[in-house]
């Protein structure tokens, strides 16, 4: 945005104070926890997604990455019982569960053989049987499939369950799993960090500190990660911004994080279903918001299968440069909890039609954003 243009956004805000903060945010100033807080309860849309679209185009210009990946759900059965899932099937309640067998996983990797993916996202419930040996068992047999296809998988709910099983540090049990050919973590379990919050959302799994420990840690190892953020429930703005404050002193300390993806909250067939679900104006403030907060976050996604194509795509103009989840998309976790997208599959040339039509750039990458193939000058 030029100098020009930013003047004239200027002039369209009569609030002296939001008028301070978005000097800052022109000038790429970090801003402060209280300032976020004037963002979210007094910016107006317009105003605001300008300000986050000059943050994302001075670190991205148009290029809007997307990544051909797959899922693997290796058992709906969990021990814990959040109440925003609509996902899992306690243990008591198993008869209505999945669980698949290492082979079973390994002949959903097969399924891919000859097909351009580059990583596989592997996540689920917390069953009490699946332990640290048997998935380090089942991560030795992916790579020694398929070596080149990058392995991201367990939140640290899950990481955290199992390390304590096998006796392990969370050090201990990190290293253990990178040594089996775990190569990054992906950005859930995180939900809200405060304290009081999460006592009433997901109270028996890992807390905030300790999923910042175990993503600290992997950093530490040399892995790269994801973080989430559940929004839209019964959390505060307070809470949002203390979750993200928390995620950015981490990513001072580490630089290990890639990617920031608010998730907002689906209110269907879970024990939280009375909550009313946030509008899309408060869903592009979110994101907004996200970008400009989440300074050092290269990155900022919008999962379109939980959000909806549409709206996804309407991200791009808030701050979002990535869109995860092409082919074959057919994770449960959001289709339970009433996402848009009941079956949620999309192709590349859908994909890419997609950010093509929000005028943006399509880059396919890797997990690590290294750019697989540019898609500005290819037919689909
Ligand atoms: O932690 C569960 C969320 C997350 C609901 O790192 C819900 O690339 C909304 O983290 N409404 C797991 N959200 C999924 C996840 C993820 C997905 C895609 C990509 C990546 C990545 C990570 O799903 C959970 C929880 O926050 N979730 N139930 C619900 N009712
Ligand atoms: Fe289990 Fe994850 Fe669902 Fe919580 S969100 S009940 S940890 S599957």
């Amino acid at each position: 945005m030029t100098q020009e243009a930013f003047e004239q956004i200027q002039s369209t805000q009569p609030d002296s104070d939001l008028q301070r903060i978005g000097k800052k945010i022109f000038l790429g100033e970090r801003i402060l926890p209280d300032e976020a807080l004037l963002l979210f309860e007094k910016a107006g849309l317009s105003w605001l997604g300008a300000l986050a679209n000059h943050v994302r185009e001075t670190k991205h210009g148009d290029t809007t990455y997307f990544n051909r990946n797959f899922h693997i759900e290796p058992t709906n059965i969990c021990v814990f019982s959040c109440n925003f899932c609509s996902y899992s099937r306690l243990y008591a309640h198993k008869e209505e569960g999945w669980e698949l067998t290492a082979d079973q996983m390994l002949d959903i990797v097969k399924k891919y053989d000859g097909q351009p993916v580059t990583e596989v996202h592997i996540v689920g419930g917390v069953h009490p049987k699946l332990t640290l040996h048997f998935f380090a068992d089942l991560l030795k047999k992916i790579k020694a499939h398929r070596p080149d296809l990058h392995v991201k998988g367990f939140t640290p709910v899950e990481l955290d369950y199992m390390f304590r099983k096998a006796k392990m540090s969370r050090r201990e049990g990190m290293q253990f799993l990178k040594d089996a050919g775990l190569q990054s973590l992906p950005g859930g379990g995180a939900e809200i960090f405060a304290p009081e919050i999460r006592k009433q959302i997901c109270e028996d799994k890992v807390d905030g500190a300790g999923w910042l420990e175990i993503h600290r840690i992997a950093h530490e190892l040399g892995m790269h990660s994801n973080a989430t953020m559940l929004y839209g429930h019964i959390e505060s703005f307070r809470d949002r911004i203390d979750h993200m404050e928390q995620l950015r002193q981490l990513q001072d300390e580490t630089g290990g994080f890639n990617t920031f993806i608010p998730l907002k909250f689906r209110n269907k067939d879970n024990a939280m279903s009375h909550i009313p679900e946030s509008t899309i104006v408060e869903d592009m403030r979110m994101y907004a918001i996200a970008r400009i907060y989440m300074d050092n976050f290269p990155h900022l996604k919008a999962y379109w299968p939980m959000l909806g194509r549409n709206n996804a795509q309407l991200t791009l103009s808030f701050g979002v440069n990535d869109i995860d989840g092409t082919i074959d998309d057919s994770t449960k976790i959001y289709s339970m909890a009433g996402s848009e997208e009941q079956t949620p599959t999309m192709s590349t040339s859908e994909l890419v039609q997609l950010i093509r039509q929000a005028r943006r750039k399509p880059v396919e990458r890797d997990t690590l954003y290294s750019v697989v193939k540019d898609y500005s000058e290819v037919e689909v």
